[in-house]
């Protein structure tokens, strides 16, 4: 029997945008106004168009990155949509280079949309291409680095809309600051929300063992990057002394990031970013890492896209919810009573709307 031929890669069209965000992000470690996004579309000789968005986190890298990408599709023209296989020849061929930063991001925006292509080329969802079955999944909302009164205030608006967890930023000056926090958040929203806190690597490993000790009494589902995301030993020895559960996973570049981690048990919790894990690839192999391990796994940003991937997790924990990109996209995941509901999305459902990206073109 012979199969028939795969459709093959025949370019990209990649497009920058700089959508502002409706509130300021806050955190530990600086403050994010504005989304700087790349679009990529890789053109098939099917018919079919795969989409990815990529996000640069500072306008400073988001034309290079839409460059790099661009740059890129000399070397898979003519590929067949194989997106394992372009993974491969790519890793083979940035080897010398590395292939973390930038570099990645572009291979990240590479994979995600022949992933996508794949997917509409047989009209189903990338859930139902992976072999799984859509449901729903539990989102919880973002709360900023916004003090005592303003974290209640939002706190108050997720749990309004069913929302059942929510996670704060803190490292405040002190650790009786964050733990007012914590606390005000709880008296308002109740003890049946989860309620998660982030750091975003702003402690020395030593200060977040002791601030823990006075965090550990508070019920918390987990404490996200006490310390720098690349510090494993540190990590190590936070989540060794700390009884709240230790989460991270936003900052790993590829799965070898993710085993490192692993192997030095420095994370109770994983939450790769699809982007920084390497696109749908990466995603799928640090699954099975967390799978083999037992180890509970939810996401970093892309909503979208993460709600699908969740749905072929084995160990799939939280969705980070998030709304910062909805003014693009054509068809943002929609959240019914207090879940989050992938079903009826085409591809990885990441599709957005021409006029918004003519409006926000940088
Ligand atoms: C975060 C950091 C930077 C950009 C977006 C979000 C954050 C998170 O650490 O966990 O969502
Ligand atoms: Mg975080």
């Amino acid at each position: 029997m012979s199969g028939a031929s795969s459709p093959r890669i025949q370019g990209f069209k990649v497009r920058a945008v700089r959508v502002p965000m409706a509130e300021p992000h806050q955190t530990a470690s600086g403050v994010i106004t504005e989304s700087p996004l790349v679009f990529t579309d890789v053109i098939t000789d099917a018919g079919v168009t795969g989409n990815s968005m990529v996000f640069t986190y500072t306008a400073a890298t988001l034309k290079p990155t839409a460059d790099l990408i661009r740059n890129f599709e000399a070397l898979v023209k003519g590929d067949a949509l194989a997106p394992v296989d372009v993974e491969q020849k790519l890793a083979r061929r940035f080897r010398l280079l590395g292939s973390q930063g930038l570099v990645g991001i572009a291979l990240a925006a590479i994979d995600m949309a022949l992933w996508d292509a794949l997917a509409r080329l047989q009209n189903v969802s990338l859930v139902r291409l992976l072999g799984c079955a859509e449901k729903p999944v539990r989102p919880y909302g973002a709360v900023g680095y916004d003090g005592v009164e303003g974290s209640v205030k939002v706190a108050e608006r997720w749990a309004k809309r069913g929302i059942t967890g929510i996670k704060a930023k803190i490292g405040y000056s002190t650790v009786h600051e964050d733990v007012a926090v914590v606390r005000a958040m709880r008296k308002a929203v109740g003890e049946r929300m989860a309620i998660m806190v982030d750091y975003n690597q702003c402690l020395t490993p030593v200060e977040a063992v002791q601030r823990l000790r006075v965090l550990d009494d508070e019920g918390l589902t987990w404490v996200e990057e006490p310390t720098l995301a690349h510090d494993y030993a540190g990590h190590a020895l936070v989540a060794r002394e700390a009884r709240t559960p230790i989460q991270c996973g936003e900052n790993w570049w590829g799965i070898l990031d993710m085993q490192h981690a692993i192997d030095a048990n420095a994370s109770d919790f994983v939450m790769p970013d699809v982007m920084k894990i390497g696109g749908v690839t990466g995603w799928l192999r640090a699954a099975a890492l967390a799978h083999a391990k037992g180890i509970p796994m939810s996401n970093h940003l892309w909503p979208e896209i993460s709600a699908q991937l969740l749905c072929c997790t084995p160990t799939a924990h939280w969705l980070e919810y998030a709304e910062w990109w909805n003014a693009i996209l054509a068809e943002p995941l929609r959240v019914e009573n207090g879940m989050a509901r992938v079903d009826g999305a085409v591809g990885t459902g990441v599709d957005w709307r021409e006029t918004a990206v003519e409006q926000f073109a940088a």
